[in-house]
């Protein structure tokens, strides 16, 4: 199983451009040499046995019918073992690294514009907030995909419980910062911690997901346990995991790519297949463990849900 997941990536990486392409000569050369070393790792046992988990009992949750597929779900060992997740190195193989990430407890905290600014513990969340599961598509902006069953819930309902005011129009989240955990994160040429953003509206579509698990468990830590954010209508970058903290403001916040590399990744980063990358085509996609290519459909699928958000926008650079 594993073996042939290798063999998968191997074929992928030759053929994926990266996003780490963008990044100056001194960042890239850090970054394959960080790759060399993560390659050298010894492969240890790659299940993350038991402990930390949160509340594996309320896992899958009941699964939503008004979200599913129409293509077979990615293999669960392929979509838990090919990561992007940066703070623990620029290669795909981050599961080993991932693993120091301290998860239990996890305190998130939601503030800014909100009638109730708030500390919560993830546990108390997804105790509170009924778990559901839904079948989403993932487009990652390299031109590979997956299709994954996570369980969460709506964005929405998360929001809510710190009452955002109406003079709210962006949702900034960000990710931990901790290099002891994370030893990328002491490279501090890179915008740490990561951030990514949406507008409220984006933020209170249906669509918007925050996961808590997948594939029927809580998610490991490689994917972003234990808080993550799943917007499939835009690039997979947009998805940040291991949110610490959730801010509502009305500035639009800068994210973590856009800031490394502006004149390539932007805010809003719907997928279209229309739009070219500066460096590569958004035609088509690879879906992970499938060696064939399919073609990409504007807003990955989802326009009847979100293309309504984005009518009178033309001014905007939509999809990048
Ligand atoms: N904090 C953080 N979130 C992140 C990333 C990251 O490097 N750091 N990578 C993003 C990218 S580019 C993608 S494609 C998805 C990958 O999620 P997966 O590893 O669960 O497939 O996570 C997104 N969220
Ligand atoms: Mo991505």
């Amino acid at each position: 199983m594993l073996t042939r997941a290798r063999r998968i990536w191997d074929v992928i990486d030759h053929r994926v451009t990266d996003e780490a392409l963008a990044l100056d000569r001194r960042r890239l050369l850090a970054g394959i040499g960080l790759g060399a070393a993560m390659a050298a790792l010894p492969l240890r046992a790659r299940a993350q046995e038991g402990g930390e988990l949160i509340a594996p009992e309320l896992y899958p949750g009941e699964r939503n019918p008004a979200f599913t597929l129409d293509r077979p779900l990615t293999e669960e060992k392929i979509a838990t073992s090919y990561n992007n997740f940066y703070e623990f190195g620029g290669s795909k193989d981050i599961v080993d690294a991932a693993q120091a990430l301290t998860i239990r407890p996890w305190a998130l905290t939601i503030d800014g514009m909100v009638e109730e600014p708030m500390e919560i513990d993830v546990e108390a969340v997804v105790r509170r907030i009924p778990i559901e599961e839904r079948l989403y598509r993932h487009r990652c902006v390299e031109a590979w995909s997956m299709d994954v069953p996570w369980s969460g819930f709506p964005l929405k309902a998360l929001l809510d419980l710190a009452r955002p005011l109406g003079s709210a129009q962006y949702v900034r989240f960000e990710t931990f910062l901790n290099p002891d955990e994370a030893p990328a994160q002491a490279q501090s040429w890179y915008p740490w911690p990561y951030v990514e953003g949406l507008t409220v509206a984006e933020a209170a579509n249906d669509l918007a997901f925050i996961a808590t698990g997948m594939y029927g468990k809580p998610l490991l830590k490689q994917n972003g346990a234990p808080i993550r954010l799943v917007t499939p209508w835009k690039y997979g970058f947009k998805s940040i995991k291991s949110i610490r903290r959730i801010t509502l403001t009305d500035e639009r916040p800068v994210s973590y790519w856009e800031e490394l590399g502006p004149s390539e990744y932007g805010f809003w980063a719907n997928v279209n297949p229309e739009v070219p990358h500066p460096r590569w085509s958004q035609a088509f996609e690879r879906p992970l463990g499938d060696f064939g290519s399919v073609p990409t459909r504007l807003f990955n699928g989802y326009a009847e849900q979100v293309a309504g958000l984005y009518s009178g926008m033309d001014g905007e650079q939509l999809y990048r």
